[in-house]
């Protein structure tokens, strides 16, 4: 079929990425090493994306995917979105993120708690044609971070097919079946298959 690399350098998503496309018969190359990471200067999961995979068309020649990924709460009016990674500035860890979240939400109610994780996966291709797709996961936020799986803000997200158990206290294997970015590559299979 045809060879996609890759824009993350992030391991777990690698692996997730390379099982799903080397199944539907899509040569996978990482990253190079040498290709400079693009900054995500879009206000928008769909910019990023497209920044992070068109640089990576340019530098080698080859069909690139690049996803972006952001926690969206109603009440604050989609923060943090685009910003997740960086939410309590730049070279944030994931908890001084998740602190950040949730000093803003200190007053804030469960019921008025409402928020959504979205991935968008772009694959952009030397023909300047794109494939664009998205995966979303409803849920609140909890007042308190619980579990220890995951990553990122999953300790106090709570989706609303989980038994109110946070991301953070489903396995991986759980979280896989309803994730947002799973969502994402099923999407991504459907479109490919079709193409
Ligand atoms: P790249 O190297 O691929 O750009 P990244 O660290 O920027 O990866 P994402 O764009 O996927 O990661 O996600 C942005 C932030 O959103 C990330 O730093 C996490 O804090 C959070 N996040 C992403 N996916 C998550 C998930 O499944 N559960 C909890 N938090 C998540």
């Amino acid at each position: 079929m045809s060879t996609f690399v890759l824009a993350t350098a992030n391991p777990h998503k690698v692996v997730e990425l390379r099982a799903v496309l080397e199944d539907l018969g899509v040569t996978v190359l990482d990253r190079p090493r040498d290709v400079p990471e693009v900054d995500e200067t879009s206000d928008s999961l769909e910019g990023n994306a497209l920044l992070k995979a068109r640089a990576l068309v340019e530098a080698t020649g080859y069909a690139a995917l690049a996803d972006d990924t952001g926690l969206f709460v109603d009440v604050l009016e989609g923060r943090p979105g685009v910003y997740s990674a960086r939410y309590a500035g730049e070279g944030a860890s994931d908890a001084d993120n998740v602190e950040q979240l949730l000093s803003e939400l200190v007053d804030v109610r469960l019921d008025e708690r409402g928020a959504r994780f979205v991935t968008v996966i772009t694959v952009a291709y030397p023909d300047g044609s794109l494939t664009v797709v998205r995966g979303e996961l409803e849920g609140v936020i909890d007042h308190h971070p619980r579990g220890h799986y995951g990553f990122g803000y999953d300790s106090i997200f709570v989706p609303l097919e989980s038994g109110g158990r946070t991301l953070a206290q489903m396995t991986p294997q759980e979280k896989n079946v309803i994730s947002h970015r799973s969502r994402a590559v099923r999407n991504l299979i459907v479109a490919l298959s079709n193409s």
